[in-house]
Formats: structure tokens, sequence, C-alpha cells
């Protein structure tokens, strides 16, 4: 009895132990399969952005993808495949073929900070890694976005990222309008929190009417903020401003200007920084092309340099002369002058697609009136020469030319009657043809001088400026190309240098062939 009692006793221990171990094994069963049941669901990977902030700006797309990259693939310098197209929500996973690479983000070859292999951390100075590695990122805002590797991209080990969708409605749609009427300020998209912001500009044509401040549109809000900065000085009319990192650090770098009823010009140079509302003038670099009053023409960004084309000597004409600005350059170092545009050029909408930098109209001064113009043509910054295209089929100045899906976008601008306009005209260097209206539509108030910018393949903004009466406005537009439809940059893409002994490829990497000679269009004088 004594023996079976304690065989029944043990009998039940060990049923109440294996049962518990049992309850326990399938309960941490069902924890671990709780994360993978939420990977596999679309929606609720992308709680924050690469910043550490909300990612609710943006409409993911319906089933997230992994899209592969390779990084170094049988012994080559390069990222495979290159460009790669995806949907706002959508993850690029790199993976190591060979050695030391990285995959570092910024305009090549300066890093901007926004991802890094291998781990998001100290993306400046930065890290290689080895065979094998693998590094992925998740974008969960629209936009290009520029990659590199730190060992040999100088060699045009480049790559780019075009994220696309994630807005709506689709189209032109209101904004909420300016906290004050703006004109002449400079419009600026700030990738590292993909903010729009506005530098400078006035309230009006009058004395002191000059606007030393910053105001930043919120995708994610739907709101304007002015910023707690105060700009260096008065000349914030009409200047020069680009995206340019330094160390890691993305600022707004701007150049020149002047005041309302001025007609002297800065040469001051100064980068505000939107992460800490600061603003620092550079010393011993002023832009050499300003001479006393001279203000800046045509402005543009390729490989994390600032690039200025002609100018306005106010009221005297347009100037010729074309600038370069390498913010890590030497101090007393950073200007280098080019080769001269064709034609004098002013308030002129420049881009740049592929490496190569597009003019499409522009001002002139003529008669002692500022006029508009079809001046169109091209400049090679790497070869430092100038090509023809296609003249813009209308006259227009007094506006920007944007960079979206591997076209420029011309947007409205000049004073002469029918201007100022609220045409959108689109030049695609591939064809080298302009069409009007299309793909973008033309926006709602016609105007000039006015801040624009967008993030590459989805969104434009646009605000203030002088509407068709002459009259400053605080209107906001804002464009979405919501389909997220796949853009399609022009296949010429980077230079892909391969392995040999001693790499001899062009510095600055990139090469473009230049669009197909056509005969220049006659400029007008
Ligand atoms: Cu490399």
């Amino acid at each position: 009895m004594k023996r079976s009692n304690a065989v029944r006793v043990i009998f039940w221990l060990a049923t109440i132990f294996a049962i518990a171990f049992l309850v326990r094994a399938e309960s941490g069963d069902r924890r671990a399969s709780v994360p993978q049941a939420r990977s596999a669901a679309p929606a609720p990977i992308r709680i924050v952005d690469q910043n550490g902030q909300p990612a609710v700006s943006g409409v993911p797309s319906a089933t997230s993808t992994i899209v592969d990259v390779m990084v170094g693939p049988g012994g080559t310098f390069t990222f495979t495949p290159n460009p790669v197209n995806i949907s706002v929500g959508d993850t690029v996973r790199w993976t190591w073929s060979s050695s030391g690479h990285s995959v570092t983000s910024g305009l090549p070859c300066a890093a901007d900070s926004q991802y890094c292999s291998p781990n998001d951390m100290s993306c400046f100075p930065g890290s290689l890694s080895n065979s094998g590695t693998v590094y992925q990122h998740t974008f969960t805002r629209s936009g290009t976005y520029s990659y590199f590797c730190l060992a040999h991209c100088s060699i045009g080990m480049t790559g780019v990222v075009n994220v696309s969708g994630g807005c709506t409605p689709s189209g032109w749609s209101a904004g909420p309008s300016l906290p004050t009427v703006l004109i002449r300020a400079v419009g600026v998209y700030f990738p590292a929190d993909g903010n729009f912001y506005t530098v400078g500009g006035r309230t009006s044509d009058l004395a002191g009417s000059d606007f030393q401040h910053v105001l930043r549109y919120s995708p994610t809000s739907n709101t304007w903020t002015q910023m707690g900065v105060t700009l260096p000085d008065n000349f914030m009319n009409n200047m020069a401003c680009g995206v340019l990192a330094v160390s890691g650090t993305p600022s707004i770098y701007c150049v020149g200007g002047s005041f309302a009823t001025g007609t002297t010009a800065t040469p001051r140079v100064f980068s505000y920084n939107p992460v800490t509302d600061t603003s620092t003038t550079l010393t011993g670099d002023d832009w050499p092309g300003a001479m006393g009053t001279i203000l800046p023409g045509g402005f543009t960004v390729f490989n994390n340099k600032l690039y200025i084309l002609g100018g306005f000597n106010i009221n005297v004409g347009s100037t010729n002369q074309i600038w370069q600005f390498d913010p890590t350059a030497a101090v007393g170092a950073k200007w280098l002058q080019r080769t001269n545009t064709p034609v004098g050029i002013m308030y002129a909408p420049t881009c740049t697609i592929n490496g190569i930098i597009y003019v499409g109209g522009a001002s002139d001064f003529q008669g002692g009136l500022v006029v508009d113009t079809t001046n169109s043509f091209s400049f090679n910054p790497v070869a430092n020469t100038i090509g023809s295209i296609t003249a813009i089929p209308r006259a227009t100045g007094e506006t920007r030319g944007l960079t979206f899906n591997g076209k420029m976008l011309v947007m409205g601008g000049g004073r002469v009657a029918p201007n100022p306009s609220n045409e959108v005209d689109a030049y695609d260097p591939g064809t080298n043809m302009w069409t009007v209206n299309t793909p973008v539509p033309a926006f709602v108030t016609a105007r000039r001088n006015f801040p624009t910018d967008t993030d590459g393949t989805t969104r434009i903004w646009l605000a203030g400026g002088y509407d068709s009466t002459g009259v400053p406005t605080a209107l906001m537009e804002i464009f979405c190309n919501a389909g997220g439809a796949s853009p399609t940059p022009t296949a010429t893409a980077t230079a892909t240098a391969t392995a040999t002994a001693t790499p001899t490829a062009t510095p600055g990497g990139r090469t473009t062939p230049t669009p197909r000679p056509r005969p220049t269009p006659a400029p007008r004088p």
C-alpha cells in the first residue's frame, strides 16, 4: 500500500510538472509568435522614422516590400540594382557581396546622417563592413535619397533610392496660408526632417519690410511655424539657398541678397540649421560674384556644392558668371569660378538632373526693365562645359526650376503680360523636349518671386509671391503625386568603375552623357 501510494504521488507530481511545463512552453511559443504575426501585417511596422519621429505623414503602401541591393557584387564598386524605386513604407536591404564598403546617406560624397550601415550610428566619419553584412532601412517619407560608399565614393560607388507616395489628396490643393504675405523668399525642402522652409524675403516693397525669419511648413501637421532664429542681416531678398552637409550635419546655406528699395548686394554666406534653429555667418568666404551690386542668378545643388549661374547687377544688367561653393573646402577656398553662361541670366529657373545643371527661361534687364526670356541651356559641372537644349516654350523668369522624377519643372513666374503665370513646364533631358502642364498640371494662383521646392518624387510646395495684380500674397498650394506611380528616372545614372588595380575614374564619379546636341536657341538680346 505504502509503495503504491508513493508511486501515485510521484505520478501525480510528474503529471502536474509536465502540465505546467507544457503550458509554459506553449505560452512561450505564443509569445514568440506574436512579433512574427505583427511583422507580417503591413501597417504597424512604421512607427518611427529614421529620425525617431512619428511617421504619420504618409499613407503607407498597401503591401510593404523589401527590395534587395547587393553591395560590391563581383568585385565591382557598385550598388546593384541602382537606382531603386520604392513606395513609402518599403524597406531596402543591402547585402555585402565583398568587403570594405559602406552604405552612407548623403549627396555624394558627404554624409548627411539620415541613415548608414551598419546601425545608423555615427554616420560621420562612419565605418566599413565586410562580406556577408546585411543592413536595412525602411523609408517612411517620400523623396529622393542618395547614398554612397565611404571608401569608394570618389570612383563612383553611389546609389539612389526614389521613394514615392504617401500623400493625399492627389493633384494641387490649397495649403494653409503663410503667417504673413511674403515675396522674394527662398523655398527649401530639408530632407532630414521632411519639412519645407522659407528663408528671408520681405513682406512688401517698402523700405524696412525685410523678413529676417525662417518659416517652417510641416506636412505632418499641415501647419506653418515661424522659427525662433533671427537671420544675420536685412539683405534677405533674392538670395540663393540650398542644403549642404559638413561633417555629417546638413544645413541650409544662403548666399547674397538685397534689401527692400536697396540697390546694393551683399556677398555674405550664412548657414541655417533647422535642428538647432540657429544661423552661422561664414567668415573668409564671401561670394566673390557679388561685387557690391550683383544678386545671385539661378542656383542649384550638385554633389554637395551650391552653384550660382549668372546674376542681376541691380538696375544695370544681367551677368554671366558661374560660381561653385564647396562648404567642405578650407577657409578662403570655398568658391571656385567656372565657365560663363552663354548669355546673361538672372532670376533663372535652374536645377540638377543626373549631374547636369539645366536652365529653362530667365529674366533679363532691357531698356531699364526686368523682362522674361526663353533662354535655355545646360551646364556640366564636372566637365565645366555649356550645352544646348531645346528652349522652354514660353518666356518666363523670377521663379525656380525643380527636379521632379527626372524632369525639370519650371513653375509659373514671369512679369511681362500675360505673365505672371501658373503654367508648369516640364523638360525631359532624355528626349530634349518640353511638355506643358503635364505630368504636373498648372497650379491655381499665378505668381512670381515665390518660395517653392519639392521632395523630388511626390510633393511640391509653393507659397507667397506677387500675384497677377502685383500684390504680395500669402496663399499656399501643394502638389501631391498620390499614385506613388514608381518614378522612372532617366536610366543614365552613375558611372560604375570596375575593380581594377588603380581606379582612375573621373573625380566626382558620376558622368552623364550631355543631351543630344541641338541647334542653340536664339538667345534673346
Ligand atoms: Cu566601397
